[in-house]
């Protein structure tokens, strides 16, 4: 049977990464995407996620919704500008055009339309910060019926989180430290959550020898996109910096098309308000109920990423590497 999910994403690379796996994924019915102006500018990653769908979405009807929410704690720009980047690719822009619309509505209320409409309750993705949920929520608590489960690539229980920030104690996760108050609400709800937290995603760092993988497979489209779009953010070498990239979003998507890829584990748990550990995700017998994703299978991942991304299309015989290995 086909999921139906909604994917609200913030725009990063590993954002519109996800959304172009999401579109291949075959047991899955993409009914909306929101954009948020968090990890990256809005304008460039709405049209960049609008492009995606006309190149891989293999005829996907959908239109992108725009998010109005803003930030508690902003990111770095540094970080957001890869979306102008993204938006440029060769590849997005061989057409010219874009043929994806914007939807007419900001992205939470896309998302409460879409789930009063359906039928069926929806999954929700979730790679950014919880702000839109959190308004849909506030709106109407009942609308809680319609959502049989948040996927949510967010929060940590290790002791360092990825935020270094000067307004804060380093002990977050950057999706939960930009509106805190969100995850609080959505905590609050009596929604089934998955969350992806840095347990699980610290596990795949971006790595040189990972960017080779997709590099000398660059014939298929869908890897050279993956490939190209990992170029414009920095892998580990020596050690973590501040700008180390992981799959993040990545193994929350694939984990919502494979969870036997990772491991699982039942916890209660509560985010903490206010300086200095605002958006502190912990553990507490008094807190909800959630499903930690907390380890992963690199290899299979990789695979999977693998041959979802070479199913979308056939190798392009331009490549010089494709009639490099007829000659061989
Ligand atoms: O905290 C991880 C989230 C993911 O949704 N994002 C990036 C992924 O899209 C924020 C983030 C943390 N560290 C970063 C981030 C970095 N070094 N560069 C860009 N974004
Ligand atoms: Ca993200």
């Amino acid at each position: 049977m086909t999921e139906k999910i909604y994917f609200n994403h913030d725009g990063g690379v590993d954002d519109l990464i996800s959304l172009f796996l999401l579109l291949q994924m075959d047991n899955i019915e993409l009914i909306g995407v929101g954009v948020v102006d968090a990890d990256s500018y809005v304008v460039p990653a709405t049209e960049a996620s609008r492009k995606i769908i006309d190149r891989f979405g293999h005829g996907t009807q959908l239109s992108v919704a725009v998010s109005n929410s803003r930030a508690v704690h902003p990111f770095p720009k540094e970080w957001r500008l890869a979306a102008y980047s993204e938006n440029s690719l060769p590849l997005l822009n061989e057409s010219g055009k874009i043929t994806t619309p914007e939807a007419s509505a900001p992205a939470h209320v896309d998302l409460f339309n879409k789930l009063q409409r359906t039928a069926d309750p929806v999954t929700l993705l979730f790679t950014g910060p919880l702000t839109d949920l959190a308004r849909v929520l506030k709106s109407d608590p009942s609308i809680e019926k319609k959502i049989k489960r948040l996927i949510w690539m967010g929060g940590t229980f290790l002791e360092k989180g990825n935020v270094a920030e000067p307004d804060c104690d380093g002990t977050q996760e950057w999706n939960s430290f930009w509106d805190p108050d969100a995850v609080k609400t959505v905590f609050n709800s009596s929604v089934p959550i998955d969350l992806v937290s840095l347990e699980s995603t610290n596990n795949v760092p971006l790595t040189k020898k990972i960017r080779q993988r997709w590099a000398s497979q660059r014939r298929y489209p869908g890897l050279d996109f993956i490939g190209n779009s990992y170029a414009f953010v920095p892998e580990l070498n020596f050690f973590e910096t501040n700008s180390t990239y992981y799959l993040w979003d990545v193994l929350t998507t694939c984990y919502l098309f494979d969870p036997s890829i990772v491991k699982t584990k039942e916890i209660k748990c509560d985010v903490k308000l206010g300086f200095p550990s605002g958006g502190q995700t912990f553990l507490t017998e008094t807190g909800r109920k959630a499903t930690l994703v907390y380890d992963v299978d690199s290899t299979k991942f990789f695979d999977l990423i693998d041959r979802l991304a070479k199913e979308t299309e056939q190798p392009s015989y331009q490549s010089r590497f494709y009639f490099d290995s007829f000659l061989n």
